[in-house]
């Protein structure tokens, strides 16, 4: 038998070990004595050549260097699993992409407190009174378990694989990519690199650092509502996905702005109803899918509330770096409205040119739109560490704040964006076109820290003028409406979007401002829930006018044709999640049950989604419009989860403001 060891070793540069039976077991028998097998192991070894020899001493480092490698990457790990308690185990798994939240808690900008003092009269520095319903006894029957850190630990675990993922794609494309603060900008996402960073002394104190309390359960009514969600899910997914709005009659799409609208304006309703798997889906589509880098029109106030509110929210429940990337990048691409001759913003911006106009038939801006984005911007200047969209935004509030044309705080519908100047004077609603004027000043107030008191005296100012001006009683029920003003003349229309108003005077009361406040929330939303009980389909229409003399068979409301229809708004369910919050009187939540009902009584379309209706008199044909409004998923739904929730925690109203399409975002010195 040939063997390696009885031939003269010839030089070779491979390795071949081939043991003979002798020399296995020894010519003389068995021997396995070890000073025996010392000698035989030795002679093999020199009659290695050297090449041979030094590629098996080179293997047997290699071997041991990764040895080493492999046992302290796995010791990590292991020491700090071993290192846990069992409870942290179970509750609060290690996860990196945790690290990166940024939620609530930074320093306002040095903007926001300019105007500090300026009327100390109205100066909240002095911690408010709060008023008798916020502490009241019925108030205590909401038990504040620590939803927000539940929030983020519900979408842990795919979180994890999602980060797996995300970091293997990084790593591939490790070249391409800047990594900022842990995120990561792909060069074409991102429209300019940012500006400056977040110092490390302004990271926020994270609000899981406080204790964490048990969950509240999900109630029926709750369960009801994700069902309504994920019924119109189906409907988005299966013939609208990707697209702005769902048309669910004709199993279609509508496109507006051609950038997702409804899937970005659910996005943290997703995560808020603990919908996990639709929220990793749809996170994916944001990932791969969302391009702002388009050649489209593009309304600023409208994209703001949602695709810059919604992306900013999903960034703070979340702590997702993904949506506050994409947030940059729609902001900035905003950015161009601001330039016009006054810096009050126009309306239309081409995200993809970088050009922005007014519509075509006018160079006038709508007062609503051009004060109702400064939420928004705010945050993405606190986050950036950019001030430039702060300061375009706060400008234009401090303009509209010197400018005259008001009455007792109401202000017109329009604004000149050559100008600078009110226009169309003398019409004074709180519907379309000024109603989150108003809503904007007290949330803006309450966002920086309840310091800049030029907001809270327009905020107060325009209350007393609603008061004034536009509150009257219908008959035969006496309901407190607000109605509109124009020209000196009253006229008793009340929009459905008017319903913002009591949530609004509750949050304010809730922040200390005037019982009176409450007292009005109090009696505004009870008008409210009438423009839906009085009416045959138990749905509210888009107008309603109140009677003000009593008639013989005439109820409160009076419709008119061209207001019969339904979008699906949430104004009045908005109301009364505020209502039930600060007061925990349950009928606020066995009104919103009937909405609910109501919605899925006329508006759910079997193959998924719901529509908006022509007809909210008849019952028997409601008349589908075939379409489903992307706020239906945005707030309808969202504040009617919350409505139904005894868990005050779940969005914090201390912590948390909403925007006005219900994207919460933090208040930055939160109470
Ligand atoms: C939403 O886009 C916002 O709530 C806006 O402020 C008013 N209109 C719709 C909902 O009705």
């Amino acid at each position: 038998m040939y063997s390696a060891a009885a031939a003269s070793p010839p030089r070779r540069d491979f390795i071949s070990v081939t043991l003979s039976p002798e020399e296995a077991v020894g010519v003389g028998g068995y021997n396995n004595s070890k000073a025996w097998r010392r000698r035989s192991c030795w002679r093999k070894w020199k009659q290695l050549s050297r090449l041979q020899r030094s590629i098996i001493l080179f293997l047997f480092a290699f071997l041991a260097v990764c040895g080493v490698v492999s046992f302290t990457s796995m010791g990590e790990p292991w020491k700090s699993l071993t290192n846990k308690s069992s409870d942290e185990q179970r509750t609060e798994p290690e996860i990196p992409a945790l690290k990166l939240v940024n939620p609530a808690v930074l320093p306002a900008p040095q903007k926001a407190d300019a105007n500090a003092g300026d009327y100390p009269e109205l100066s909240p520095q002095k911690q408010p009174k709060m008023p008798h319903i916020r502490r009241s006894p019925s108030n205590l029957q909401i038990k504040p378990p620590r939803r927000d850190v539940r929030l983020k630990t519900r979408h842990a675990t795919s979180k994890i694989v999602e980060e797996l993922v995300q970091a293997d794609k990084e790593e591939k494309t490790e070249k391409s990519v800047i990594s900022w603060r842990g995120a990561v900008i792909e060069p074409d996402q991102s429209t300019e690199p940012p500006s400056s960073k977040i110092k490390e002394s302004e990271k926020p104190s994270s609000l899981e650092a406080e204790g964490q309390k048990e969950p509240v359960p999900i109630n029926e009514r709750q369960m009801a509502v994700i069902e309504a969600f994920r019924h119109a899910w189906k409907g988005y997914k299966d013939f609208a996905w990707g697209h702005d709005e769902l048309k669910p009659l004709s199993k279609s799409y509508s496109e507006w702005f051609g950038l997702g609208l409804t899937l970005i304006d659910a996005l943290d309703t997703m995560w808020i109803l603990g919908l996990k798997e639709e929220f990793e889906e749809a996170r994916i589509w944001v990932a791969n899918d969302l391009v702002f880098d388009k050649n489209v029109d593009v309304n600023l106030f409208e994209s703001t509330i949602r695709i810059l509110g919604g992306l900013l929210s999903t960034y703070h429940l979340s702590g997702d770096s993904l949506f506050l990337e994409k947030a940059k990048d729609i902001g900035n691409r905003l950015m161009p409205a601001f330039k016009t001759p006054s810096k009050i913003p126009y309306s239309d911006v081409n995200i993809g040119r970088g050009t922005a106009h007014p519509p075509r038939w006018t160079s006038d801006s709508t007062v609503a739109e051009v004060t109702s984005i400064q939420l928004e911007f705010r945050e993405l200047s606190r986050l950036t560490g950019d001030e430039k969209f702060q300061k375009a935004v706060d400008e234009v509030m401090k303009h509209v704040h010197t400018l005259s044309g008001k009455n007792d705080g109401l202000v017109p519908m329009f604004i000149n964006t050559n100008s600078g100047q009110f226009t169309h004077l003398g019409v004074y609603t709180l519907g379309a076109r000024a109603d989150s004027y108003y809503e904007y000043l007290l949330k803006q107030w309450i966002q920086g820290g309840k310091k800049e008191n030029e907001l809270l005296e327009d905020y107060m100012r325009a209350i007393e003028g609603v008061k004034k001006h536009l509150l009257q009683r219908s008959q035969p029920k006496k309901l407190t409406f607000v109605g509109e003003l124009a020209h000196g003349h009253f006229s008793a229309k009340m929009d459905h979007l008017v319903c913002f108003l009591p949530g609004t005077l509750a949050l304010g009361a809730h922040n200390g401002l005037t019982a009176d406040h409450m007292k009005l929330a109090e009696a505004l939303i009870e008008t409210c829930y009438q423009m839906y009980e009085q009416v045959e389909t138990g749905l509210s229409p888009e107008i309603v006018h109140f009677n003000l003399h009593a008639q013989k068979g005439h109820k409160d409301v009076e419709i008119k044709p061209a207001d019969r229809h339904n979008l699906l708004r949430p104004e009045t369910v908005e109301s009364l999640f505020y209502m039930y919050r600060f007061t925990g009187d349950k009928k606020y939540q066995d009104w919103g049950w009937e909405i609910l009902q109501n919605f899925n009584k006329y508006t759910r379309v079997p193959t998924g989604g719901y529509t908006s209706i022509n007809n909210v008199q008849n019952p028997s044909n409601p008349e589908p419009r075939d379409k489903m409004e992307s706020f239906f998923l945005g707030e309808t739904l969202k504040y009617m989860f919350l409505l139904f929730s005894d868990d005050v925690d779940l969005i914090n109203l201390d912590k948390f403001v909403f925007n006005t399409e219900a994207h919460p975002l933090p208040i930055w010195v939160p109470a």
